[in-house]
C-alpha cells in the first residue's frame, strides 16, 4: 500500500484510490504489458499493477523500455505503454515517444511528475520539471490527469489520440498526489471509459480510388513501394490479393519487408535502383516520400517523368515533396478493399515488357551477390555471416529479426530475405540506434515467437544493458553482434597522432559473449560462418537467451554503410 493512503477498513471499503482507477482503466481497455522503470512516485503502481495481472516488465533504462512500448504498438495496433518516474526518467523515455511519433506507432509514454504547485513556482521539487510543456512538441498529443475521476476519461483520450488516424505517441501525465487521491468506488468505477471502435475505419473517396486506378493503368512502367504503414494495418491478405491482381512489381520498404514474401515473383527489392530510376506510374501504399525514398526525386528517381498515388491515412501527407497525382486518403485496409473491388474482373495484366525488365535485372543481382553469401572466410566478412544466417530465417520464418547499425542493417536488409508480415523490425524512420535489446524484449513478449537481433557492436552498445532484462523473464532472443571492432570500421587511426584511438573505433577483440554469462545466458565466441551457423541454431532450437559474439574483418564495412552520401562535404578541397 502507498503510503499515506491506508485507512481503516470500515472508512475505506466505499472508496477507491488513483492507483487502482489506472489499473482498472487499463485493464477495461484491454492494456495489459506495460514497460517501464520503477521509481517515486510510480514504485508502488507498478507492483499493484502486477499484483492485478498485468504483466510490467521492468528494463534497466527508460528508453529501451520505451521502444519496446513503440514497436508492440506497431505490432499489435494497440498503443504500446512505458511508464517511467519524473523528470529524468521521462526524459529518457521521451526519445522513444518521439520515435514512436516520427515512425507512426501508437504508444502511451505515462509518466509520474513532481508536485504541481511547487514545479509551477520553480520551487526546486524532487525532480521538477514541466514535463508536459516538454513533451507537446514531441508527440502527437499530451494531457495531464489530475483528479482521481479524471482517469478515466484521460487515458481513453490517450488511447484515441495514440492509435486513430495517424497513430503515433502520446503523453499522459500523472502526478504524484493522482495516485493517493481517493474517491467513491462506484462513482469510481463509472468514471472508467471503454474506449469504443478506437481506431475507426476511415473510407477512401470513391472519386478518389476511381481516379488512382486509372492513373495505375495507364503507367508503361508501374511499380508499388509498399511501407510500414502498409504492414501496420494488418491487411495482408487484401494487399496481397491487390499486388498479385496488378500482377506489377512491387518494392518492400524496409519493415514491409515479408508482407509478400521477398521471394514473390513480383518482389522488385533486389532491382531496387533499376525500378526507382525507369518506373513511369508509382503508388505508395503506407510509404512516404522521406529521404528514404530520395523525396520521390533527384538522380535515384531518374529522368523520366513520374505519376505518383499515395496511399496514406494522414491528408497532409499528400505533397509533401513533390506531386501526387492521385491520392487516396484512408486506412490503408479501407483503401486497398476499395482498389481491389473498383479493379473489378477485366484488370489488364501488368505490360510484359517491363515486368521481363525488372525480372531480368533482379536474377542478375541475386546470381552476382550468390556466391558472396556462401565464402567461408576467416575473418568473417558481413556477407560470409549473412549467408548463413540469411538460411537460418528462412527455414524459420516466423521468427522476428530485430536489426540495426550501419553495415550490419543495410547489409541484413540486403541479404535476408523474409517471408512473413511484421518479421522485420529495425531503425525505422530516423535510422536510430538503440531499439535493440528494447525491441527484442517488446518483439519476445508481444508475439511469444523466438527473436534474431541482428546487432553492429555500436548498435548493441546503446541497449546492451537490457540483456539482463532479456536473461531475467527468460525471453528466447538471440543476439547476434557483427563485431567489427567499431562504427562503420574498426581500422581507423587517430589524425592527429595522439594516443587516444580513433573517434569510430572501440577495443579490438572485444568479447561481448562474456557480457551476457554474468547473467546466466549462453555467450558463444563465433569466428567463422561454419561456428556462426552452429550457435544461432542451438540458440533458436533452445529458445535461451543467447549472445554470440561474431568476429568480423574490422576492415569489411564501409563508411556509413549504404548512405555515406549523406555525410556533408565541405565546399574547400580536402587536405
Ligand atoms: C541515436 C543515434 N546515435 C548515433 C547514430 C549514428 N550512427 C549511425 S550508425 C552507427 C553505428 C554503426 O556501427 P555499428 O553498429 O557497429 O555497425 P557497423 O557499420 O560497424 O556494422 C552510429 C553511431 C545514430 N544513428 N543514432
Ligand atoms: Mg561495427
Amino acid at each position: 500500500m502507498a503510503e499515506g493512503t491506508a485507512k481503516k477498513p470500515d472508512e475505506t471499503q466505499d472508496l477507491t484510490d488513483g492507483f487502482h482507477l489506472l489499473i482498472e482503466a487499463l485493464k477495461l481497455n484491454g492494456l495489459t504489458t506495460i514497460y517501464g522503470v520503477p521509481g517515486i512516485p510510480i514504485t508502488d503502481f507498478g507492483r499493484m499493477a502486477q499484483a492485478s495481472g498485468i504483466r510490467v516488465l521492468s528494463f534497466r533504462h527508460e528508453q529501451n523500455a520505451g521502444y519496446a512500448a513503440a514497436i508492440a504498438g506497431f505490432l499489435t495496433k494497440k498503443p504500446g505503454l512505458c511508464l517511467t518516474v519524473s523528470a529524468p526518467g521521462f526524459l529518457n523515455g521521451l526519445t522513444a515517444l518521439a520515435h514512436a511519433t516520427t515512425n507512426c506507432f501508437p504508444m502511451i509514454l505515462m509518466s509520474g511528475s513532481s508536485e504541481r504547485e511547487i514545479v509551477d513556482l520553480q520551487q526546486g521539487d524532487y525532480e521538477e520539471m514541466d514535463q508536459l510543456a516538454i513533451a507537446k512538441p514531441l508527440c502527437k498529443a499530451a494531457f495531464r490527469v489530475l483528479h482521481a475521476q479524471d482517469i478515466g476519461i484521460g487515458l481513453a483520450r490517450a488511447i484515441r489520440a495514440a492509435v486513430s488516424g495517424r497513430p503515433g505517441g502520446v503523453y499522459l501525465d500523472l502526478p504524484a498526489k493522482l495516485f493517493g487521491q481517493v474517491m467513491n468506488a462506484d462513482a469510481g468505477k463509472k468514471s472508467l471509459v471503454k474506449v469504443i471502435d478506437p481506431a475507426p475505419a476511415q473510407i477512401p473517396a470513391p472519386a478518389a480510388v476511381k481516379r488512382a486506378l486509372e492513373v495505375l493503368k495507364g503507367g508503361k512502367r508501374p511499380l508499388i513501394i509498399l511501407g510500414k504503414g502498409a504492414a501496420y494495418a494488418q491487411a495482408d491478405e487484401a494487399i496481397r490479393a491487390f499486388v498479385e491482381k496488378t500482377g506489377i512489381p512491387f518494392l518492400p520498404m524496409s519493415m514491409a519487408k515479408g508482407l509478400l514474401p521477398d521471394t514473390h515473383p513480383q518482389c522488385a527489392g533486389a532491382a531496387r535502383s533499376t525500378v526507382l530510376k525507369d518506373s513511369d506510374v508509382v503508388m505508395m501504399i503506407g510509404a512516404r516520400l522521406n529521404w528514404l525514398l530520395s523525396h520521390g526525386k533527384g538522380k535515384t528517381w531518374g529522368e523520366a517523368p513520374k505519376k505518383f498515388i499515395q496511399v496514406d491515412i494522414e491528408p497532409k501527407e499528400m505533397d509533401s515533396n513533390v506531386e501526387i497525382a492521385a491520392p487516396v486518403v484512408g486506412d490503408i485496409g479501407s483503401c486497398v478493399a476499395a482498389l481491389l473491388e473498383a479493379m473489378g474482373s477485366s484488370w489488364p495484366a501488368a505490360p510484359a515488357e517491363w515486368v521481363g525488365a525488372v525480372k531480368t535485372k533482379r536474377e542478375e543481382n541475386v546470381t552476382k551477390m550468390a556466391p558472396r553469401l556462401m565464402n567461408n572466410n576467416v575473418p568473417m566478412d558481413y556477407h560470409g555471416a549473412l549467408g548463413v544466417l540469411r538460411t537460418i530465417v528462412k527455414e524459420r520464418p516466423d521468427a522476428i529479426l530485430v536489426n540495426e547499425g550501419a553495415n550490419a542493417l543495410d547489409l541484413t536488409r540486403g541479404v535476408i530475405d523474409m517471408y512473413k508480415p511484421r518479421k522485420r523490425i529495425d531503425v525505422g524512420t530516423w535510422g536510430v540506434m538503440g531499439i535493440g535489446m528494447g525491441y527484442a524484449v517488446g518483439a519476445a513478449v508481444e508475439t511469444g515467437k523466438p527473436v534474431l537481433a541482428i546487432e553492429g557492436d555500436s548498435a548493441f552498445g546503446f541497449s546492451g544493458m537490457e540483456i539482463e532484462t532479456i536473461c531475467r523473464y527468460g525471453l528466447p532472443v538471440c543476439v547476434v553482434i557483427f563485431n567489427n571492432d567499431g562504427i562503420y570500421r574498426g581500422t581507423d587511426v587517430n589524425r592527429g597522432g595522439g594516443s587516444d584511438p580513433a573517434t569510430t573505433v572501440f577495443v579490438k577483440g572485444a568479447r561481448y559473449d562474456k557480457m551476457i554469462e554474468a547473467f546466466g545466458g549462453i555467450g558463444v565466441n563465433a569466428t567463422s560462418p561454419d561456428e556462426l551457423k552452429r550457435a544461432v541454431n542451438a540458440a533458436m532450437d533452445s529458445g535461451k537467451p543467447t549472445l554470440i559474439n561474431a568476429v568480423i574483418d574490422p576492415a569489411a564495412g564501409s563508411e556509413s554503410g549504404r548512405i555515406g552520401n549523406l555525410n556533408p562535404q565541405s565546399a574547400l578541397k580536402k587536405k
